[in-house]
């Protein structure tokens, strides 16, 4: 398991309630959004990282989900590509925090696109979701990338998920949390799998941070099993950003 260091956040935008959903939950309230931020942040903290925060860009409603702009290894750091062009102007602030932190910083190009979302990393190994967001040319440039540097990577279809992390985490060793369409994946059938109930799909995305395992609060189903599997949890409140399609993970990049 990748221990991190650092970690990059973005605050919250004012504009936040356009940013792009599909939940039919409701508008997310900017008040209650910042403060549910504010605790992540310093739960980042908690678990041992140095945290840099970004500014607040009202330009970018969904600029709150860094981890959409880059993908960030032990050995490279890739500046994402996108495909929603509201979100295109978000990387240019995120590559100017990673190049001051990694000596290259790598670049996906047009015609692909890739949001950081559709990236899971399970130690050596980096699996790529080909969804609505991240195009087979962006997966194949960042696939390249990474087995560049050494690192194997997989392209994985999806149907129905926003994003390949909406859907399945790594928790530790072989475990994984999967949901939905990644529960009888192919593609994860020699990891251990924690099967997520339809109900609560939303906690398949959580973030093992050192010695925790960030996670949603409000899926008790879940954490049951997470924390009779012998992990450390951290729940934090993240409904306001989950109005606006967005998951925990989204929150932050983590830094090794
Ligand atoms: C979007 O649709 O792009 C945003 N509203 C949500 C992105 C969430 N990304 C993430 O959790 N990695």
């Amino acid at each position: 398991m990748s221990h991190f260091t650092r970690a990059i956040v973005r605050a919250v935008p004012r504009t936040l309630e356009r940013g792009l959903t599909t939940a039919r939950l409701g508008a997310p309230d900017y008040e209650r959004a910042c403060e549910q931020h504010a605790r992540h942040v310093d739960a980042l903290r908690r678990c041992g990282l140095a945290v840099i925060q970004i500014g607040a860009d009202a330009r970018f409603p969904d600029s709150v989900f860094v981890e959409d702009t880059a993908v960030i290894t032990a050995r490279c750091a890739v500046i994402a590509h996108p495909a929603a062009p509201s979100r295109q102007g978000e990387t240019a602030a995120v590559s100017e925090v990673l190049r001051g932190i990694f000596d290259t910083v790598e670049h996906i190009v047009s015609p692909g696109t890739l949001d950081g979302g559709d990236v899971l990393q399970v130690g050596p190994q980096f699996f790529i979701g080909l969804s609505a967001r991240t195009n087979r040319a962006g997966a194949e440039q960042l696939a390249q990338i990474l087995r560049d540097h050494e690192y194997t990577a997989k392209l994985v279809p999806l149907r129905q998920f926003l994003h390949l992390k909406t859907g399945v985490s790594h928790i530790g060793g072989k475990d994984l949390l999967v949901a939905g369409e990644l529960a009888d994946s192919p593609y994860f059938q020699r990891f251990s799998r924690l099967l997520v109930p339809s109900e609560e799909a939303y906690c398949a995305n959580a973030v093992r941070v050192n010695d925790e395992v960030l996670f949603p609060t409000g899926y008790p189903q879940t954490r049951g099993c997470i924390r009779a599997m012998g992990y450390a949890v951290t729940e934090l409140a993240v409904d306001e950003f989950r109005k606006v399609d967005g998951g925990l993970s989204g929150l932050s990049l983590r830094i090794p």
